[in-house]
């Protein structure tokens, strides 16, 4: 049987004599194995969490109570958004209300109803003495997250205790409380720009008691900024509760 010995000289594939064939075998392994290692890095790199695939989990959003009042108002010539309904919002996993508790400004510093810290305080239900009411016109209210966290979800309920739409919303997020520096504009539905802050492609919404839902889509910063301009019922604005949901930034 013409068996070759891992010492033995033997012909290669080109035909030329191979003094060390156990070398040559060894180094095959070797290199075999590097090449897997360098496949399973590779796989790792593009499959980690750790590089931006977070693992997703509907929003742990607890909504308040239905509490429509009287027959809705007509709303007509309006271009509505469709109601979310109870459809979940994937975001990732642990993602907590950045904005519970946490300081509120506003434009209008003493309102007429309420105190600004209800804006997130939690109580989010439709009845008398859950919101506030601040002047007419163009206002805002603006959070302090007191720290700078990826923003996955803005939920925001103005006034659900009749059907009414709130005019001009504009949501930004920015790094300093003087939206100066990076303000970015996570929704605006101001399709006539009565804000002056630029023209908006968003559809307005009825107000409801499954809130408003604004994908955040992961920006990152550390004050949230809500305006709005009167609403289909009168010129004054209201507010609820505004959640931001989010994460520590990294
Ligand atoms: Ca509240």
């Amino acid at each position: 049987m013409n068996r070759q010995t891992p010492n033995s000289k033997s012909q290669g594939p080109c035909g030329k004599r191979i003094k060390n064939p156990k070398r040559i075998i060894e180094n095959a392994k070797w290199a075999s194995c590097q090449g897997f290692s360098l496949l399973a890095f590779g796989f790792c790199f593009l499959h980690s969490p750790a590089w931006g695939e977070e693992k997703l989990a509907p929003l742990p959003v607890q909504l308040p109570k239905p509490l429509f009042e009287g027959t809705p108002k007509a709303l007509k010539g309006l271009n509505l958004a469709k109601p979310r309904g109870n459809e979940p919002f994937m975001a990732p996993e642990g993602v907590k209300n950045v904005a519970l508790n946490k300081p509120v400004k506003s434009s209008d510093p003493e309102p007429t109803v309420g105190e600004l810290k209800q804006v997130t305080d939690g109580d989010k239900e439709a009845v008398e003495g859950s919101y506030i009411e601040l002047g007419p016109g163009l206002q805002w209210v603006q959070i302090d997250l007191q720290a700078v966290y990826s923003i996955y979800a803005i939920m925001m309920w103005h006034f659900h205790k009749e059907a009414r739409v709130y005019r001009a919303v504009v949501v930004q997020v920015a790094d300093d409380p003087d939206f100066i520096t990076n303000v970015r504009t996570i929704f605006n539905n101001d399709a006539s720009n009565s804000a002056g802050l630029g023209v908006g492609s968003d559809l307005e919404y009825l107000d409801e008691y499954t809130g408003k839902l604004i994908d955040a889509k992961g920006v990152k910063g550390r004050f949230v900024r809500c305006y709005s301009k009167g609403n289909t019922s009168n010129d004054q604005n209201h507010y609820t509760e505004v959640e931001v949901w989010g994460l520590p930034a990294k």
